[in-house]
């Protein structure tokens, strides 16, 4: 088998970032019989490419992503860039036989994202969205307890997405991270940006959901624009956004998310209740998952707080420190590229592919849909 794959990364921001030290990071850590090579990477601004580049050890470096999935010598387009350019590069990738990672959300919305999902499959090429929260340990040892019927019937899934950095009246539209406010650029606000993570958990954790019905807020209205700050123009993304579900297992859902949660900075959790137990996740403790086992003995049960570090035992972490020695943010990127490296060495499904990114996009939608009319949405 071969034993390298030529990268192209598009985007060099924050996301640029995290998965240029996943690919230095992943066979240091994860014993791969393919290796990554960090060929080129590509951005609009020269200047800043190439310092970005000389930093990660990027080969090459291209200012146009057609070139880039033009070049013969790129096996793997990875795209970290913003949501409005997915498709397109998705599509051209996919067509010219390129293998895809493609961060979340997978698209602005569940039509751009099933031509997306059409492309690879016809192409037949491998390919994977970056939803790297499944891939947190705590996360991960949840999904096996889960399938090891550890807690039974699932009757509550509650979900919390929350963060508090956009509320300065004073931040633009556009521009690096800030993007993210712009509706053209982003497609949604909290909705694509934080409760995708939410829903491909729950998705992930519960099984489909089912309905939903909605509500979302902007709460500042206007901003200056990134480009011109003497202009300002309306604000179309949701600041915050909650919803209420119903999971074809019968559980019923709560999910919350918003921008506006001062001294939260990105709260990413779960409580899942059932018949057995319960586990409970916050990404702010992200070592942790807590646990309530009914089946105990009554004398001693109570909630233990399961410190995901023992190598024997949990999910990735063999390969990392001593127990007691935590990890952090970007482990959950190199779990994602090693796992992707893994599933090319093994020939085994990619998870999660551009069809799941395409499940989480559909109940996106219909959270927007319902937050607009009122009404529940059927999935
Ligand atoms: C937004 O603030 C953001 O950077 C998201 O885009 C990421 O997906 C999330 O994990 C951290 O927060």
């Amino acid at each position: 088998m071969k034993n390298s794959i030529n990268v192209g990364l598009v985007g060099y921001g924050f996301m640029g970032r995290t998965h240029s030290n996943a690919y230095a990071q992943a066979c240091k850590f994860f014993p791969h019989t393919i290796h990554p090579v960090l060929k080129a990477v590509c951005g609009r601004d020269p200047v800043k490419l190439q310092t970005f580049a000389d930093n990660w050890g990027w080969e090459s470096t291209e200012t146009d992503w057609r070139k880039l999935i033009e070049r013969s010598d790129i096996e793997l387009i990875d795209i970290c860039s913003p949501n409005d350019t997915h498709m397109d590069i998705v599509l051209a990738a996919a067509k010219a036989g390129k293998m895809i990672i493609c961060e979340k959300p997978l698209a602005k919305n569940a039509s751009e994202a099933r031509l997306m999902v059409d492309a690879v499959k016809k192409a037949g090429v491998p390919n994977m969205v970056c939803f790297n929260y499944r891939r947190v340990p705590a996360v991960t040892l949840a999904k096996r307890m889960i399938d090891e019927g550890r807690l039974g019937r699932i009757f509550h899934y509650r979900a919390k997405y929350l963060q508090d950095w956009t509320m300065s009246s004073n931040l633009p539209i556009g521009g690096p991270t800030l993007w993210r406010l712009d509706a053209k650029a982003a497609g949604s606000g909290v909705t694509g940006d934080l409760l995708a993570h939410s829903i491909d958990l729950a998705l992930w954790l519960a099984g489909p959901i089912q309905e939903l019905t909605a509500m979302s807020k902007t709460f500042i209205t206007n901003r200056p624009l990134q480009a011109d700050p003497s202009k300002s123009a309306k604000v179309e993304i949701d600041d915050a956004c909650a919803f209420l579900a119903r999971f074809k297992n019968g559980a019923l859902g709560t999910f919350e998310s918003t921008r506006y949660a001062r001294g939260r900075k990105n709260q990413n959790t779960f409580e899942i209740n059932g018949e057995l137990g319960t586990i409970a996740f916050d990404f702010e403790n992200m070592n942790v998952l807590e646990y309530y086992d009914h089946r105990a003995d009554s004398a001693y049960r109570g909630f233990s707080k399961i410190q995901v570090w023992d190598g024997d035992k949990h999910p990735y972490m063999g390969n990392w420190w001593v127990p007691g020695c935590g990890i952090g943010y970007e482990h959950t990127f190199i779990h994602a590229i090693s796992d992707f490296l893994y599933g090319l060495e093994q020939n085994t499904k990619l998870c999660p592919d551009l069809e799941d990114g395409y499940k989480t996009q559909l109940v996106c939608d219909a959270v927007l849909a319902s937050a607009a009319s009122g009404s529940w949405q059927q999935l």
